[in-house]
Formats: C-alpha cells, sequence, structure tokens
C-alpha cells in the first residue's frame, strides 16, 4: 500500500528513538537521520527534508517539554508538528448543492475518476450531485463518465457530437437548472500545454466555476509541485485531489510538494472504484503514520488539546448545534479514554453516564451519520423530519433508530447547556480560557 513504507520507516525511527538510553545530541542526529531517510525515499524533496529536520533538531535541543512531556517524547510530538506542517492544510471542503465544482488536470491524471468519486462522497452528505462530461478531446470520455455516473446513480450530462466545450457545460446547466452541485470533467493534454490552459481559461471567465479543483497523479511524487504552481498561476484552483496513492510509494513526496506551492490537498485517491476517495486531514493522517496509539497518548500529556475556542463561545452564548457535537467527536476519537476527554469537556461530571460507557464503534457512526447531513441540517437539527432520517440512515449505512438516537442525545446536551450546572461548569471553563 501506498504509505506502508514511509509508515514504517518513521515508526521504525520512533522505536530506535525510544531504545535509546539518553537523549543527547547523538541520539538526536541518529534519529533524524532515520527520519531523513524515510521521507527521502518516499521522493519527499531533499531541501524539505533537511530544513524539517533542522526544526526537529533546534526545537528538540531548546525546548522544554511541554506538559508531562519527556524530552524523548516531545521529540516524537514536534516530529508530529513538523510533520503536519511539511504536509500543509487540507480537510473536509463544505460544499452545497447550487455550487459549480470543476475538475483541471494533465490527461491521465484521473479527473473522470475522481469527479464520480466525488459525486459519491457529496451524494452521501446529502447533497444532490450531478455530473457533466465537458471532454471533447478524448473520444472515449463521454462513455466513461456516463458509465461511472450510472454506477453511483448520478445524474449525467454530456453529448458526444458536440465538440463546443463551452456549449455542452452550457447546456448541462440548463438541463440541469443550475440546481443540485453539479461536477464538471474537463478535458486534459498531454502535458502542460498553453493550449490546454487557454481552454481552462476561456471556460472559466464563462462558466464562473464555486471550485476549481486540481487532479494530480500521485505517482509523479515531488513533480507535483511543478503541476500545483503551473495551474495555480494559470487558473487559480482553490485546491488539489491526489489520486492513484494506492500504488505510488512517492504519496509522501506530492504531498509535500503541493503543500509547498500553498495548494491545500483536500482529498486523496486510493483506489480505482468510486468509494476509494478518503478527505485528507494532515493531522490524522499523520498521527496515523507516526502510530494512532502512541500519538494518542503524547498529544493527551502535552495537554495540547484545547477544546475548540470558537465552539466553547458557542456553547455560552446558548448556541449548541450538531456542528459542536461533530467536533467534540473528533476531538475524542484523538484523544484516548473516555475519562480523560470527560474532564475536559465543560459539562464535566453531568455527562450522561450512557455517553462515558459510549462504544468507540457507537461515536464512530454518530460520525457516519453526521457526515450524511448537511451543514444546514447540522447547526439546526430540529429541520430534520422524518422522511431526511431515512435518507440519512441509508446514506450513512445506519439504521433510521440510530440517526434518532444522535438527535435525541443532542437534545440532552443542548438541555443541559442550558441548565444551571452546565451554567457553572461553563462559567470555570470561561475563567480557564482567560475570556
Ligand atoms: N489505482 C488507482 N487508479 C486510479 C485512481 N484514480 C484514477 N485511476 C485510474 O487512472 C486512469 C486514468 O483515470 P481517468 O479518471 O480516466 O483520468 P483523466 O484525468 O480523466 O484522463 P483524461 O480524461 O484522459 O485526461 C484510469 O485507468 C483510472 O481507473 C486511483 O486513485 N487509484
Ligand atoms: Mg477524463
Amino acid at each position: 500500500m501506498a504509505f506502508d513504507k514511509l509508515r514504517d520507516g518513521l515508526q521504525g525511527a520512533i522505536n530506535n528513538l525510544k531504545k535509546a538510553v539518553v537523549v543527547d545530541k547523538k541520539t538526536i542526529k541518529a534519529y533524524l537521520k532515520d527520519i531523513q531517510k524515510a521521507l527521502i525515499s518516499a521522493d519527499v524533496n531533499v531541501k524539505l527534508v533537511l530544513e524539517l529536520s533542522k526544526k526537529i533538531e533546534d526545537r528538540g535541543l531548546l525546548e522544554k517539554p511541554p506538559g508531562t512531556l519527556t524530552r524523548k517524547e516531545n521529540l516524537i510530538k514536534i516530529t508530529y508538528d513538523e510533520l503536519t506542517n511539511l504536509l500543509g492544510t487540507g480537510g473536509e471542503v463544505e460544499l452545497s448543492d447550487g455550487m459549480k465544482v470543476m475538475l483541471v488536470g494533465v490527461q491521465g491524471s484521473g479527473k473522470t475518476t475522481t469527479a464520480a468519486k466525488l459525486a459519491k462522497h457529496y451524494k452521501k452528505k446529502g447533497l444532490n450531485s450531478k455530473l457533466i462530461c465537458a471532454d471533447t478531446f478524448r473520444p472515449a470520455a463521454y462513455d466513461q463518465l456516463k458509465q461511472l455516473a450510472e454506477e453511483s446513480q448520478t445524474p449525467f450530462y454530456g453529448d458526444n457530437k458536440e465538440k463546443d466545450t463551452l456549449k455542452i457545460i452550457q447546456s448541462g446547466l440548463r438541463e440541469f437548472k443550475n440546481q443540485g452541485l453539479i461536477i464538471v470533467d474537463s478535458e486534459g493534454r498531454h502535458k502542460l500545454d498553453k493550449d490546454l490552459m487557454s481552454q481552462i481559461n476561456r471556460i472559466h471567465r464563462e462558466i464562473e466555476p464555486d471550485r476549481t479543483f486540481l487532479v494530480l497523479d500521485g505517482t509523479i511524487g515531488q513533480s507535483a509541485g511543478e503541476q500545483a504552481k503551473a495551474f495555480n498561476e494559470s487558473c487559480n484552483i482553490d485546491g488539489v485531489i491526489i489520486s492513484k496513492l494506492d500504488g505510488s510509494a512517492k504519496g509522501g513526496g506530492s504531498l509535500a510538494a503541493c503543500a509547498e506551492t500553498s495548494s491545500p490537498v483536500y482529498f486523496i485517491g486510493v483506489g480505482e472504484h468510486i468509494e476509494d476517495l478518503e478527505v485528507f486531514d494532515p493531522k490524522r493522517f499523520v498521527s496515523k503514520l507516526l502510530g494512532f496509539g502512541d500519538m494518542e497518548g503524547l498529544l493527551e500529556k502535552a495537554k495540547e488539546v484545547d477544546l475548540d475556542e470558537e465552539s466553547a463561545k458557542r456553547m455560552l452564548s446558548g448556541k449548541f448545534t450538531l456542528t459542536d457535537v461533530y467536533q467534540q467527536i473528533e476531538q475524542m476519537q484523538g484523544m484516548g479514554s473516555m475519562d480523560k476527554i470527560m474532564e475536559m469537556l465543560p459539562f464535566g461530571a453531568k455527562i450522561p453516564k450512557e455517553l462515558v460507557g459510549m462504544q468507540e464503534e457507537k461515536i464512530k457512526k454518530f460520525k457516519y451519520i453526521m457526515d450524511s447531513m448537511t451543514w444546514a441540517e447540522k447547526e439546526d437539527p430540529s429541520i430534520i423530519k422524518k422522511d431526511r432520517i431515512e435518507r440519512i440512515a441509508a446514506g450513512s449505512g445506519t439504521d433510521p433508530s440510530e440517526v434518532r438516537e444522535l438527535l435525541t442525545y443532542y437534545k440532552r446536551m443542548k438541555k443541559m447547556m442550558k441548565g444551571s450546572g452546565g451554567g457553572r461548569k461553563m462559567k470555570q471553563l470561561m475563567k480557564q480560557m482567560g475570556m
């Protein structure tokens, strides 16, 4: 698999470090050598690797370990921080019905496959995805996307007789009445040639997509940076999707190279099937690389996990939405034992017993359910009526009773936030946060 080698290399470095008796300059040097080797073999640019190890070294030598971390543990935490920085930004992109999304990229980078994957991903989240084939360059493009659209049961528009791409898109938009999340698959060319760029520019001006994503082939490693830069300059992309990371040992290189050009990577493609798309979240990604269990413990010990300030403020103002529940669950997943988490949440001891005993499985399910809700539904769950409950359950592969259970849980939490005990706890929290 794609990141196995990188993961093994990084975890090998950490294991060697753990065995060391003292943490002196020599130990740190040896540790950094291992880290460098792992990154370079994943095709991360040597200059970036050297910068990263310099930062780890400096911080490792100078920094007072936060919380109850030992120096050794802090070195690992610093590695986590710096790798997260190296891989840049990303995370879930909130799209909504009524938006137009355009995919661009060179030939064979994975645009058509990714278009179908995105349609499926956002459909699962409750959006009304639609696909337009705007590739008049490659003869089989129409059939390819049509078939993928059928597979994902997504409405499709294309016209294999029309030669003008712009006309096809305009007809498609008319046919779809500009409703739903419209994903436009565009054509690719051999290289970054002028024709491709001017074609994309022309479509851009006319169609004005709400989001433009560059699809990059992950097997090209660090050369991904050049492409990201070129597309950034000529057609103002909003972010990158890196495909084919399942079969490539160079994934680390392409991720780091995109980050270097300040192009956020939002998704990674990890297979040929339409389900093989993952949201790219650098923090989660790096903690997976370094070993989830280890990182959980470390971050907890460093007491780095603050309750998100925005979220806390919203709660204080009496507005408590499912988005907040979602964030809590996200935090819980990265943080280890439930009891510890409870100590940090503002409602402390007032947490319902059943939640404290809540299994990891259930937490995951709640997350899937919320992933299938729209943003508006998470902000105001009272708008979720019976038919939506059924669709959300279907979209998330859960049972309607589980969706209802989540909604009940939310209502109880909300009530608790309003209660007087909650208020007192809140004031404590406010004080702690210096508000
Ligand atoms: N293993 C793997 N294969 C992928 C992935 N994404 C795309 N592919 C394969 O890569 C090949 C090219 O993908 P397309 O989606 O046709 O690429 P494209 O950018 O639309 O190509 P053009 O339209 O010719 O420019 C196909 O055989 C896909 O099945 C991925 O994440 N993993
Ligand atoms: Mg294509």
